[in-house]
């Protein structure tokens, strides 16, 4: 029985801390490549089966944000207001060709998330900052950054002076650039669009949370415009505490024509146990930043729109949406065996039936749209996890090609589970699409689980999806969070 440290004592504890009050010890984070995601295997561990790793410094901290490019992967450190560029080869050999991008504002929570935005121009690596504070009068509304040409990794070290565009936010405590991201033309112009999601404020509304959405055309002659530049969506009725914007998607088309859906969620909407949400705006004639065309709910404690991803399982026309729940409870939804089984599930709703309902007449569909599937998970083979109320599975998702078998395989976080007296170890589970009978149905299947070990270890809580050595297929790049 390890010595149980809680409150102040957690401070002289050793090795054997395992309360919750000795989170605070595991302030530190590596970066693991993992292997043997080619071939199937039921049960990988984060770290003793990591192909390479990357052993960050203490003062790195651990709450990083992860964006994989063909060649490497950058890393956001909010606590730290910088980002490191990490090609493979410093993976390889851990670390000497480093490049840097720091902020200019200490504070601002600059590289709290990251993305690409590809016009027709140039490339940009965007960066949010959703604690900067560009005067006075706007504390914490937050800032985007956009760098030209930086998507795919950088060297040597840079600052936030070299920016080629950037947006500020608009009012104090907006907390602008709480997620970016790079979209296709969702409005039909020819021109993609990038979003910003903005955290705290909506008219007025305390941390109800929005989105603003703009292409090139909105920084005119000016590499600095304010939010106002841009196209604000809100949830229909904005909601206390709402966190729409919590994720996002914006680069696939679900209607004819090509053109991109603008899909939110917003996973403590409903409020209490929240049921959560995930709006679907319609592309080109039919975007309109006040009126989702579809709105998807979950059930009560489920919190549905916590992370999203797009795979296409059934190999027709149309992306799949899958959605993160990290608060459905299987055991009390179905009334089963309360032993063995997980919180939170991932929802799969077919592209082909969203567009159906986006592009019908809605009074047709009386009833709310409910998933194709739903992928839960319970513990086969470790007796000491029992049920964990707190696994949060599709708490952090994404996919990619992981074993060079064509179809997109499905990558789901559950950070809070913990193993045995080891609270929040956190495991990931991935799933792959197989083809089963004579008639070709699709079935999703779980391949491999990546399960930590260690407290408060929170494998699954940040990872990333890319080909980091280029050779046609995905990899996977997960972060392990550990003790000082
Ligand atoms: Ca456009
Ligand atoms: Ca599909
Ligand atoms: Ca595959
Ligand atoms: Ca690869």
């Amino acid at each position: 029985m390890a010595l149980l440290c809680t409150g102040f004592a957690a401070a002289g504890c050793d090795g054997d801390c395992t309360g919750a009050a000795c989170a605070d010890l595991y302030g530190s984070a590596d970066l693991h490549r993992i292997g043997g995601l080619e071939a199937p295997g039921e049960l990988l561990d984060p770290v003793a089966n990591a192909s390479t790793t990357w052993a960050a410094g203490d003062e790195f901290g651990y709450n990083w944000v992860l964006h994989g490019w063909a060649g490497g992967v950058t890393l956001g450190m909010p606590d730290l207001g910088e980002l490191r560029s990490l090609d493979a080869d410093v993976l390889e050999n851990t670390g000497t060709t480093i490049g840097t991008l720091v902020s200019e504002e200490p504070g601002d929570a600059f590289g709290s998330a990251l993305d690409v935005w590809e016009t027709a121009q140039a490339s940009y690596l965007m960066v949010g900052a959703p604690r900067a504070s560009s005067d006075a009068d706007h504390v914490l509304a937050g800032a985007a950054y956009f760098f030209e040409t930086l998507g795919g990794g950088f060297e040597g070290q840079l600052s936030t002076g070299s920016r080629t565009f950037e947006v500020v936010g608009h009012e104090a405590g907006l907390a602008l650039g709480s997620l970016v991201a790079g979209c296709g033309d969702i409005d039909g112009d020819g021109k993609r669009e990038f979003a910003l999601t903005a955290a705290g404020a909506a008219g007025g509304v305390e941390l109800a949370g929005a989105v603003y959405v703009g292409s090139a055309p909105a920084f005119g002659e000016s590499p600095r415009i304010n939010s106002t530049g841009l196209i604000e969506v809100r949830a229909p009725v904005p909601e206390r505490g709402a966190a729409y914007g919590r994720a996002v998607l914006c680069d696939r088309s679900l209607q004819d024509g090509g053109l991109a859906n603008l899909v939110v969620g917003a996973p403590y909407s409903g409020g209490g146990r929240a049921p959560g949400a995930v709006y679907v705006y319609g592309a080109g004639p039919d975007f309109d930043a006040t009126e989702p065309l579809l709105t998807l709910t979950g059930e009560s404690g489920s919190y549905l729109g916590a992370a999203m991803t797009w795979a296409n399982v059934d190999s027709d026309d149309w992306p799949d949406l899958f959605v993160g729940a990290p608060g459905v409870d299987p055991v009390l939804a179905s009334a089963g065996e309360p032993i063995r089984t997980m919180s939170g599930a991932v929802h799969l709703y077919l592209g082909s039936q969203l567009n159906a309902r986006l592009t019908s007449d809605i009074s047709e569909f009386l009833d709310p749209l409910q998933p194709n599937a739903t992928l839960t998970w319970e513990w086969q083979s470790r007796d000491e996890a029992t049920r964990d109320a707190d696994a949060r599975m599709g708490f952090a998702l994404d996919a990619g090609d992981l074993n060079g078998a064509d179809s997109d395989e499905i990558v789901v976080g559950m950070p809070g589970i913990d193993a045995g007296a080891n609270a929040q170890a956190g495991a990931i589970v991935v799933w792959t699409v197989s083809s089963v009978g004579l008639f070709g149905g699709q079935v999703l299947s779980r391949t491999t689980v990546i399960a930590g070990d260690q407290p408060f270890q929170e494998t699954g809580a940040r990872f990333a999806v890319s080909d980091l050595d280029a050779d046609g297929v995905a990899d996977l790049v997960i972060q392990n969070r550990r003790k000082n």
